[in-house]
Parts: structure tokens; C-alpha cells; sequence
């Protein structure tokens, strides 16, 4: 594979460095070091910001179960207090003059260096987060003999602290000692008591190291590893969730220490090759599974450079490639198995309280994290959703219940299914609200159990189906189906319902069976229907909405020739903001499929209907348009998507900006580009449907399509060459080709074969 690198020339740079809450209201945000600037590590248990910095080298660390509660505290400007920054880890070389200095984050290995020449010697730093043996590795090299001399600083919330008022049950305690080489933090955070503890080792080669307070301190070294760990007594379980006393829920949980501890043995058993070695093995067995070759354009401008050069409209194919491959390397150092899943900054924040509480927002965000897991052959990243989606079922179930027994009285019975609303964290979900209170209707768990029918589409993992993804669709069209009102001309319509987050002269604007809600309901009812039929699983209730589907109009054109967002409305935007960043009338065009090829007038209809909304939006917005262009088939406009992606959203490191960083943009992105190149939604491949003019000539290898297929394709002049398909799940084989091709085997423009488990299939035009 080509290598793909983002490099750089300068160091990150000072900004609002302490600054703990999140706020738009920062000075100095162009300038923020953090989110701007620092290149992302990650391991799925613990990320990693390294700054790359030559006097104080500083890395940020999170652990995603370190949280303090989801509280809305207008002092803070709406800001919530949710994930909280782990510790910060400085070296101090004072190194201030330098020259010849270069910082790297490799994409094909995952390591991140930083060089520079200082006092006439050559410094080397290189880091990785391994997940085989969860843990971050720093290893420091000059080419001079014994001329490593720096200390090593833990500082915990920038030394203060307390997040509020000492005592007010929000608080973080912090003890940090350095002993034997050794430097261990260690604390409370009140709300939850969370016990968290991190443990920094330093083995210097040649010199010495002293153990001083709170620091460690080397002195002449010819190289130095250090090796840090993180640990807390989060679990994620069903009765961390149901348990609705905050200081008990983790009360039966050991402290970490013995477990970080034996985190750092097993891993000073390694030397440093053989630690990166396991890390490269681990990491490269995902990242390698995907290529896209669009261009020959090398990369040497620095990454900084390039993206500014694009953005004064000089386009560089290689950094549309890098930005693709960098979502697939973000989501395989943020979300592994045995780790949480990734949130909305994915596993790094620096804030005391970060944005939107760095939760799991479930009316696009966090489903749109794991959009590229299954198209970019990542499937694996998506285990600690289902995982999480385990262990908050049963509240879910209860919060259904509870709602249908208030608001659907007459519905109430011992099957209430389950009930997802739009805020999730580690701890706690939220409850569905209040009829014509909340911003985002009943659609909203149905946008999540799509991602586990997508995770069995791709995967056909049918053990899976059997014990997790049949019963969550089951039970979501439970819920939903309780929810839904008969009308005199017999439709069925969501009673309570809303577009989320759609404003209506200045409030949420609350409405009955608007387009999001009635296609996720769709949608949910037609996963649930195959599912049984796959399973054979046939009862009264299969029967019921096998009926119901037909009256649930999911789809309606209006005046305007656009997609209708709510049935009253008449023209375009008439209701509502109509250049909102949602757009959730398209949502049975991506990630649903009710709108596609076989429906024509609908998918002229939500072309116009993008054209209407406009592509200038949020990060996570204009990827969702780009998802959206591309399943119109219309390449050239998909393409316009990503270059206002990189344009508009994209952050010298290559974070996406919602503002602020939000990772949602960034896999988006990727899964919007894939998209692009493959589809799989209409019941068989699509190889190069939505290909724009930029890249008429090119090839991809191993992107996932649904039915268990690994698919690679060669194609020249907008025309394909070669197509290479291996079948996992010994499925028919229907690929769509079009009209372009004249053979014996294509046939109304399709190809069609039946396969074998684990053989390849080759077509050459
Ligand atoms: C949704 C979006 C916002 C933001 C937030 C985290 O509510 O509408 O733009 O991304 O999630």
C-alpha cells in the first residue's frame, strides 16, 4: 500500500492551553494546540494528543469512562460536564533552539514521531498506543551517547482539581508520587466514584534516573522507553445502568490498581521492537484490509501546506485518500473490543467538560461513527456499540415501558419493547421525553438498531442475528408500533413526533408521522420482517407489521418537487429552518434504503431537496450530504461534498470541526467516500456508482459490501477493468454493471452467479 503520512514542520503551538471547559467563546481557538494541531493516538482504552514539542513535550491523555455527570450548568454557557481529561504527561528537555524539525503520524503503522537536531545532536521520539497490550509507548533516541537529560511530569486537570467548588459532589481528586522509576496518579471523581489510576514507567539505557516527588528525573541517557497505562473500575454492565444511586453504581467494583499494575509487568516482559512489533502486527491486520489508489501525486507538501493549498482551491487527490484512510486509522485507535465505543470527539478530550459532554448522541452522531466500520471492512470496531447496547437494554426496555404506560395507556402490556432517545453515556441513558417536548421523535432508536441489522448485512453473522440483532430490531418495532396512531384514511402515523432538532419560529416544532420518523419506522419494520425470516421466527406480531408496513407512507413529494420533511408541508422549507444541518427526510436514502434506484421519482426528488438545503453546513452535516449525493448516483455532485468537506470542515490535523472537533465529521467522511465506490443497499454490488470526473481512473481493494463480499475493482476512463470478489458467506453473487459492458454473462446490466464460502471470484471487461 502507498504510505500515508500527515507531517509537519512546527510543533503544535500554544493556544488557550488550560482553558478546561469547552467553550465557542475562547480566544485563541485559531491557535488551539489540542484540537487543532495534535496528532491522535489511541488504543480503544486510552487516547493519546501528542503535541510534539521540543522544550515541554506534552501528550493529553482520556479514558472514555472518566466522567463526571451529564449536567446542563448555564454558568458554563450550556456546556454539559462529561468526559473528563485522564492527566497530561510533560517531558521537560528545554530544548529551545532547534532545527531541522519534522513531526510524522504514520497511517500505515500508527506511530507517531517527532525529530529535530538541538546542541548538535540529533533527537528522535517515537510513540504508539499498542492495543495487544494497552499501552502507550514513548521511545527517545539521540545519535549522540549519554545526551538524554529531561524529567517526566504527571499533571492531573492542569493541577486543579476540583471542576466546581471543593465538596460539592462533582469533584476530582488527584495524588501523583513518583517512586523506583515509577510515577502513579491516582483519584476519585465524586460523582460516580470513579477510582482511576495511570502508571508511568521510564527505563532509561545508560545514565541514571531519580525518583523526585511528584517527577521523575533522567540524566544522560543514550535512549529511554517509557511505557504509561491507565485503568478505572468502570464496568460496563447492565447494572451500572440500572442503578439509579450514582455513588453505588460502581461501588462493587475493585480499584484499578492491580490491574494497571500487571498492564505495565506484562509489558516490560517486551523489549521496544517487540512492543512495536505486536502494535504494528495488531494495528496493520485492520488498517491494510482497504486501499483506494486515485491518484500518483506524491506527498510532499506538509500536511498543514496541502490543506490550505486545497482550500485556495488547489485540490490534491492524495490528501483526499489521506483524509479517507485517516477516519479508518481514527476508528481502529478509538473503538476495540473489549474498550467503549467511540463517542463524539472518539477517545481524545483535553476539557475538564467537554462539548455536548463527549456523549453518545444518537439522533446521527453516534451512528454515524460507525457508518465506515461497515464499508471500509472494519467490522470488528463495532463491537463495543453492541456491547454497550447490551448493557443499556434493560433500562431502555423499562424507560419503553414507562412511556407507553403514561402516554399509550391503552397499549401498556407486559412487551413494551425498548426505547432509545437521542443522549447516551457510559453510565446512564436518557429517558425518552415527553410528548411534544423533546427535539427528536421516535425515529431516533430505530436510526440505532439500523446500525446493528448493518452490522449482520455486512457481516452475516447469523449467530449474532439470533442473539442480539433479531431481538433488538424486534423490540425496537415493538416500541415504535405502540407509538403509532391509526388515521381515518387507515395510514399509520407516529403520534408524537419530531425532525430532529428542526426549528419552527424559534422552537422545536412537534408534529404527527414527520418523513425521519415514518421511514426509521419503515425501515426498523422491514430489518425486523427479513430477520425473521431468515431466523424462521413467524409469529401474530411478524404477521401485524408485515401488514402495517404498507400503511406507514414514508415518502412524500411535495409542491417544490422536494422530499417533504413534515405532511403539512406544501413548499420547500415553508416549516422549519430549510438550510438546517439535518437533513432527516433523506434518511431512508442513507443510511436507509426505502429511497434508491428501483424508485426513481424519489431520488429525483431528494436530489432536489439537497439542492435546496445547500451543501455549506457543520462537519458531520456536509458528510451526511456527501453519504446522501452519492447514493443519488451523482458523482460529480458526491465530489462537491468532499471538497467542501476538506475545504470547510477539516482542521490542520485533519480533525473534523463542527465546530468544535467532532469525530463524526472525519467518519463520515470515509464512509462517504466508500460509498462513492461501492454500494450494496439495493440488494446487490454497485462497483463505481457515484464516480466523479476527478477520479475517472483508479482502483480500490478490499471494501465490504452487504452479503459477507470483499471487493476490489480496477476501472479506466469511468470504465471498469477488473473486478475481483472474494465471497465469505457463499451467497449469490448479483452485481450491477450496467449498460456499458456487452457479454454473454451480463444481462439486463446485471452479472449474476452463485458463489462458495471463501473463494474468489475474477471478471475482467
Ligand atoms: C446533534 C446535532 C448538533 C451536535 C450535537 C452533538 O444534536 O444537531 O449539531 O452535533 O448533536
Amino acid at each position: 500500500m502507498k504510505k500515508y503520512e500527515l507531517w509537519y514542520k512546527k510543533e503544535a503551538p500554544y493556544g488557550n492551553e488550560n482553558v478546561c471547559m469547552h467553550t465557542r467563546k475562547v480566544k485563541n481557538r485559531s491557535n488551539d494546540g489540542w484540537e487543532k494541531w495534535s496528532l491522535p493516538l489511541g488504543n480503544g482504552y486510552m487516547g493519546i494528543n501528542v503535541f510534539g514539542r521540543t522544550s515541554t513535550e506534552r501528550f493529553q491523555i482520556t479514558e472514555n469512562s472518566l466522567c463526571n455527570p451529564y449536567a446542563k450548568n448555564s454558568k458554563f454557557q450550556g456546556c454539559a460536564a462529561g468526559l473528563s481529561n485522564f492527566c497530561d504527561i510533560y517531558l521537560n528537555f528545554n530544548h529551545n533552539k532547534v532545527s531541522n524539525y519534522k513531526r510524522t503520524l504514520n497511517l500505515n503503522t500508527g506511530i507517531c514521531t517527532t525529530e529535530y537536531n538541538c546542541n548538535e545532536t540529533l533527537y528522535k521520539r517515537e510513540h504508539f498506543a499498542s492495543y495487544p497490550d494497552k499501552v502507550f509507548v514513548t521511545h527517545l533516541t539521540a545519535n549522540k551517547k549519554g545526551t538524554l537529560t529531561f524529567n517526566i511530569k504527571l499533571k492531573v486537570s492542569h493541577n486543579r482539581p476540583y471542576l466546581y467548588e471543593e465538596g460539592d459532589g462533582y469533584g476530582k481528586s488527584a495524588e501523583i508520587l513518583a517512586k523506583d522509576g515509577v510515577v502513579t496518579v491516582k483519584g476519585k471523581m465524586d460523582y460516580y466514584g470513579i477510582l482511576y489510576e495511570g502508571q508511568l514507567v521510564a527505563i532509561p539505557s545508560g545514565g541514571s534516573i531519580i525518583s523526585k516527588n511528584d517527577s521523575l528525573e533522567v540524566t544522560d541517557a543514550d535512549s529511554v522507553i517509557i511505557i504509561f497505562a491507565v485503568g478505572t473500575n468502570y464496568k460496563m454492565e447492565s447494572r451500572v445502568f440500572l442503578e439509579e444511586n450514582n455513588s453505588k453504581k460502581l461501588e462493587s467494583y475493585p480499584h484499578p490498581h492491580n490491574k494497571v499494575q500487571k498492564i505495565i509487568d506484562d509489558a516490560k516482559k517486551y523489549s521496544y521492537e517487540e512492543l512495536k512489533n505486536r502494535h504494528i502486527q495488531d494495528y496493520s491486520s485492520l488498517f491494510d484490509r482497504v486501499s483506494v489508489d486515485l491518484t500518483n501525486e506524491g506527498n510532499s507538501l506538509p500536511t498543514d501546506k496541502l490543506l490550505k493549498k486545497y482550500k485556495w482551491r488547489k485540490r490534491s487527490t492524495y490528501l483526499e485518500e489521506l483524509l479517507f484512510q485517516y477516519g479508518r486509522y481514527l476508528l481502529i485507535s478509538s473503538s476495540r473490543s473489549g474498550g467503549y465505543p467511540a463517542n463524539l470527539q472518539g477517545i481524545w478530550n483535553r476539557y475538564d467538560s467537554s462539548p455536548w459532554s463527549a456523549g453518545y448522541w444518537h439522533n446521527i452522531n453516534v451512528q454515524m461513527n460507525y457508518w465506515p466500520a461497515f464499508n471500509t471492512n472494519l467490522a470488528e470496531t463495532f463491537i463495543p456499540y453492541i456491547d454497550y447496547f447490551k448493557a443499556y437494554k434493560k433500562l431502555a426496555e423499562n424507560h419503553a415501558s414507562e412511556y407507553i404506560k403514561e402516554h399509550f395507556p391503552e397499549k401498556y402490556d407486559d412487551d413494551n419493547g425498548m426505547g432509545i432517545a437521542t443522549g447516551g453515556w457510559l453510565y446512564t441513558i436518557e429517558k425518552l421525553p415527553a410528548p411534544n417536548t423533546g427535539h427528536s421523535g421516535a425515529g431516533t432508536g430505530a436510526f440505532t438498531t439500523k446500525l446493528l441489522d448493518d452490522y449482520f448485512e455486512f457481516t452475516r453473522d447469523k449467530k449474532f442475528l439470533e442473539e442480539t440483532g433479531y431481538e433488538a430490531n424486534r423490540a425496537m418495532a415493538v416500541f415504535l408500533s405502540k407509538t403509532l396512531e391509526k388515521q381515518e384514511d387507515g395510514k399509520l402515523l407516529t403520534k408524537y413526533s419530531s425532525s430532529p432538532e428542526q426549528i419552527h419560529k424559534d422552537e422545536y416544532y412537534h408534529t404527527k408521522g414527520c418523513a425521519f420518523d415514518q421511514q426509521m419506522v419503515y425501515q426498523c419494520y422491514a430489518d425486523t420482517i427479513k430477520a425473521a425470516e431468515i431466523l424462521e421466527k413467524q409469529d401474530d406480531f411478524i404477521k401485524k407489521i408485515k401488514d402495517d408496513i404498507k400503511m406507514l407512507d414514508p415518502v412524500q413529494a411535495g409542491n417544490s418537487g422536494q422530499i417533504k420533511e413534515f405532511r403539512e408541508e406544501k413548499k420547500y422549507g415553508e416549516i422549519g429552518d430549510p438550510k438546517h444541518r439535518h437533513i432527516s427526510q433523506l434518511v431512508g436514502l442513507y443510511p436507509g434504503n426505502i429511497i434508491n434506484r428501483n424508485t426513481h421519482e424519489w431520488l429525483q426528488a431528494a436530489q432536489v431537496t439537497l439542492n435546496k438545503r445547500g451543501d455549506k453546513s457543520t462537519g458531520w452535516s456536509t458528510a451526511h450530504k456527501l453519504n446522501l449525493w452519492a447514493r443519488t448516483k451523482n458523482g460529480n455532485r458526491a465530489y462537491d461534498l468532499v471538497k467542501t468537506a476538506i475545504s470547510k470542515c477539516i482542521m490542520p490535523n485533519l480533525w473534523d470541526a463542527h465546530p468544535p472537533f467532532q469525530i463524526d465529521g472525519n467518519f463520515g467522511f470515509t464512509a462517504g467516500v466508500a460509498e462513492m465506490l461501492l454500494q450494496s443497499h439495493e440488494g446487490y454490488i454497485h462497483i463505481i456508482p457515484a464516480l466523479p470526473d476527478e477520479w475517472s481512473t483508479g482502483s480500490f481493494k478490499g471494501l465490504t459490501a452487504r452479503g459477507g463480499f470483499v471487493v476490489s475493482a480496477e476501472w479506466q476512463d469511468m470504465k471498469l477493468k477488473n473486478i475481483e470478489i472474494t465471497s465469505h458467506a457463499g451467497e449469490n453473487l448479483k452485481i450491477f454493471v450496467g449498460d456499458k459492458y456487452n457479454s454473454a454473462f451480463v444481462k439486463n446490466g446485471f452479472i449474476e452467479i452463485p458463489t462458495s464460502k471463501n473463494e474468489k471470484y475474477y471478471f475482467h471487461f
